[in-house]
């Protein structure tokens, strides 16, 4: 038998996002965010108020997602009632300044979160706060590109400096930015348009920079107005095995590796981007603008511990510098098999069996893996901000839904991050992604993650919350603090 270990603070919590679960997307004065216009499959460039009436598309977008706003206070009391420890979630940024920008703050949207964190304190709950998870604002997009112009840093630290200020000793925890290793990916959320291949890999790595520069000088600011709060980023991480012993397969995976994830760690945490990145962005001719400023406050604003979110692994193969520009192309938004030429090429591990309901693969022990990759980096206090199970789950006649395969798998990754803490590594606690069912960025209600059942569909429906069985086994685990894990 293996024995738990975690300490009598680990925080038990579950995650989501605003514009994933909230809805009442343009209500209370709330801006328009790229969150919003990708949900809705409209190009940021056009006016959303025109192309909002041109869409008919039936799969479920952000205008009442888990109509979260409304029931708020229902979702709360689902939440103590599970146990939880603590919840992490995310402000709209939209919500605060509707423009991005505005010279005056949206009362209505800061009440709204006023209300949340209040709430959360008085049930015990700590609040851990995403500062942005993929919505910037559609007004700063139209207004000057977005992340691409070195305005966005400025705007960001804004917004991010009025929070602080707001919610000072309200919020113990917070988290600046959610995944900015998968956002820059995705062509949506930076509101990228551009066709051509070079310009716009160009303009994405120029983003990337601000990105990193804008968390760099909110930790700052953070630690400036409440020194009290601890801060951190937060990257998506897979692990990346090579499918062979042959060093120049081991050494893709270390590319792999090195290149979507680890990077990002000797950005935040030494304030230096590492030679084989620097040297990838110039040999690729897409190194952006980096000046001595910029490194100065990179170097200013070290996190307080490092949150990452982990959902399964990957596997990387050698890959000739002259593979073809067009399978490139053709497998470029797809993280599980992106090529990049003489460093890797991606692919599902060939090892691990597809999961019968979800068709992903299942990998616990990456989980453990990827904690002691990051902790050998960064050797700060880790937070796990995400992990969990999405499959179409079956409400049954008696309300019920007996999601085994959920608790099947949150169990077996609990188990690893025991390994982790046994391991000697501080880990400050983890969230199941996510309490209440939510919109899935890539397939909308038709995958669930939540402990709670969320009755609609890709119409819509009652919204009408149902604990699943999951629900009532989380609660367990917290209340054993881990120990009963059946
Ligand atoms: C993570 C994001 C979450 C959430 C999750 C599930 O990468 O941080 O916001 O979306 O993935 O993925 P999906 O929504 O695509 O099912």
């Amino acid at each position: 038998m293996t024995e738990i270990r975690f300490d009598d603070n680990f925080l038990w919590g579950c995650a989501t996002s605003a514009f994933q679960v909230e809805g009442a997307y343009k209500e209370d004065g709330k801006g328009l965010s790229l969150a919003d216009l990708r949900s809705m499959s409209i190009n940021p460039a056009e006016e959303p108020t025109k192309a909002l009436a041109n869409t008919g598309d039936k799969i479920a977008d952000s205008t009442v997602a888990s109509d979260h706003y409304h029931r708020w206070e229902e979702d709360l009391a689902l939440m103590k009632e599970c146990g939880l420890k603590s919840y992490r979630f995310s402000i709209a940024w939209t919500r605060i300044f509707p423009e991005g920008d505005d010279a005056e703050v949206n009362r209505a949207g800061i009440e709204f979160y006023d209300k949340i964190i209040d709430r959360l304190n008085e049930y015990g709950i700590e609040p851990i706060v995403t500062i942005y998870h993929f919505d910037f604002p559609a007004g700063l997009q139209r207004k000057y590109g977005g992340w691409a112009d070195r305005q966005a840093i400025a705007d960001f630290d804004r917004y991010a400096s009025y929070l602080f200020e707001h919610f000072k000793g309200r919020v113990r925890y917070w988290l600046v930015n959610n995944e900015q290793n998968a956002m820059i990916r995705r062509d949506g959320y930076l509101g990228i348009t551009e066709t051509d291949p070079l310009k716009r890999e160009q303009i994405r790595h120029r983003c990337n920079h601000h990105m990193f520069v804008a968390c760099a000088k909110a930790i700052a600011s953070c630690h400036r107005i409440d020194p009290e709060a601890k801060i951190a980023p937060v990257m998506a991480y897979a692990p990346h095995y090579p499918v062979s012993s042959r060093p120049e397969d081991v050494l893709a995976a270390k590319n792999a590796n090195d290149l979507y994830f680890h990077y990002m760690i000797d950005v935040h945490c030494r304030g230096e981007y590492p030679g084989y990145y620097l040297r990838w962005l110039e040999d690729n001719d897409w190194l952006p603008e980096i000046t001595q400023e910029d490194l100065e406050i990179l170097r200013a604003g070290r996190p307080d511990f490092f949150g990452f979110n982990y959902y399964r692994s990957n596997a990387a193969q050698y890959c000739p510098a002259d593979v073809s520009r067009e399978l490139v192309e053709r497998y470029r938004v797809d993280a599980r098999s992106r090529i990049l030429p003489g460093v890797c090429r991606c692919l599902p591990n060939p090892v691990i069996p597809e999961d019968s309901l979800n068709k992903w693969k299942l990998d616990p022990i990456g989980l453990h893996i990827a904690f002691r990759n990051v902790y050998e980096l960064c050797h700060l206090p880790l937070m796990l901000c995400e992990n969990g199970f999405g499959a179409p789950d079956v409400l049954e006649e008696d309300k019920a839904i007996h999601d085994t395969y959920r608790i099947e798998y949150l169990k077996e990754h609990i188990l690893q991050i025991n390994e982790a803490v046994r391991d000697g590594i501080p880990v400050l606690g983890y969230h199941v992604w996510t309490f209440q069912d939510v919109l899935s960025t890539s397939e909308g209600f038709r995958k669930r993650y939540g402990l709670v059942y969320v009755d609609r569909d890709e119409e819509g429906g009652s919204l009408d919350r149902y604990r699943k069985d999951s629900f009532y086994w989380y609660q367990r685990v917290i209340a054993t603090n881990g120990k009963c894990l059946e």
